[in-house]
């Protein structure tokens, strides 16, 4: 391994050892999918969630869409990241006042998609928050008991909202995809920053649609990895099929200090729904990541996806391996 990741040591991330014979540069947990729709009562889906390293152990924030069919989020926790614990009732957010006006804001619809990511001092939470349509949601929590909410980052109607996991040039950062109110069957990245998590400005153009895999749009996935090349981000891209949207997982690396500037982006996708979990269930053929966990040490990156809108899936790989593969078939 030759990149350095900035980051830290995880030695107990979930792992299994590559397949003999995987042609791969992605490989899936033999044990998928993790967790199941019906994990907890009145489940009717589990997916596109968010997972980090918490007090030795894990803990995350879960899309649950309950048999309403409503979208909301729930806490869990898990002693090795693969058997969960989810919390049966849903995050109902506190409102920090220092920060949000209350009446205004935290009127809660909707949530979902989260991401997580450690901060300074704090766990910050974002999601598609309803706000007279999808927009991000912006929140933190300590200790995955208690969350506060803050003001919305942007306007309606946007997605995909994903922290960096430090400041940039003295800001918080953070890339989001504005979107429809609907299916929206389009889709760029874009990156924003604020000094306070409440104004954001400073926006940028990142990376929009490109061939085959990602033709439709494309939207930032897990927290991306600090390395000494770049950021590594994750993101999925969705084409259209003559059977609907099918929606895979790629990678791209970004300039450190100038996010916006890509570096390199992979031509193929990482992962493509292929197997029955990820082609079968409420929305079929989505592989849609929300999380990764990266051990500084010796590369190893688990990451979390979707499967087909209704259960939570790992898969495997390396960080030095992702960058070779999107060096050496490059957009
Ligand atoms: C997007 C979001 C995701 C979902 C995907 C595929 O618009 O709703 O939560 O995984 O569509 O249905």
């Amino acid at each position: 391994m030759t990149v350095k990741i900035i980051g830290n040591v995880l030695s107990n991330i979930p792992w299994e050892a590559k397949p003999a014979g995987c042609r791969n540069v992605i490989w899936r947990y033999s044990g998928n999918p993790v967790i199941p729709r019906d994990l907890i009562p009145n489940s009717n889906s589990i997916f596109n969630s968010a997972v980090v390293p918490y007090q030795g152990k894990f803990a995350g924030v879960f899309r649950v869409d309950d048999t309403g069919r409503q979208m909301q989020l729930h806490a869990g926790h898990s002693e090795d990241g693969i058997t969960w614990n989810l919390t049966p009732k849903r995050i109902e957010f506190a409102c920090d006042a220092t920060l949000c006006n209350c009446a205004e804001v935290n009127h809660f619809v909707y949530g979902y998609d989260p991401r997580v990511v450690w901060i300074e001092d704090r766990y910050y939470v974002t999601w598609c928050n309803w706000f007279h349509g999808p927009t991000i949601g912006v929140g933190y929590t300590y200790d995955f008991e208690t969350f506060y909410q803050l003001e919305n980052a942007f306007l309606p109607f946007n997605r995909n909202g994903v922290l960096f996991p430090r400041k940039i040039n003295g800001n918080f950062a953070m890339v989001s995809r504005p979107s429809d109110n609907g299916h929206t069957p389009f889709g760029d990245i874009f990156y924003s920053e604020s000094p306070d998590m409440r104004y954001w400005g400073n926006h940028r153009y990142v990376f929009g649609t490109s061939g085959g895999w990602q033709s439709t749009k494309v939207g930032a996935g897990p927290i991306p990895i600090e390395t000494d090349e770049g950021w590594l981000l994750i993101y999925h891209g969705v084409l259209t099929s003559c059977n609907g949207f099918v929606y895979s997982m790629g990678a791209a690396l970004l300039d450190l200090d100038e996010p916006w500037k890509v570096i390199v982006r992979g031509r193929c996708y990482l992962l493509s729904p292929q197997t029955v979990y990820e082609c079968v269930g409420d929305v079929p053929n989505v592989a849609f990541p929300c999380a990764a966990l990266c051990d500084a040490d010796t590369g190893r990156l688990a990451i979390y996806y979707g499967g087909a809108d209704t259960v939570v899936a790992l898969a495997f790989t390396y960080v030095q391996d992702v960058l070779d593969f999107i060096r050496e078939d490059a957009l």
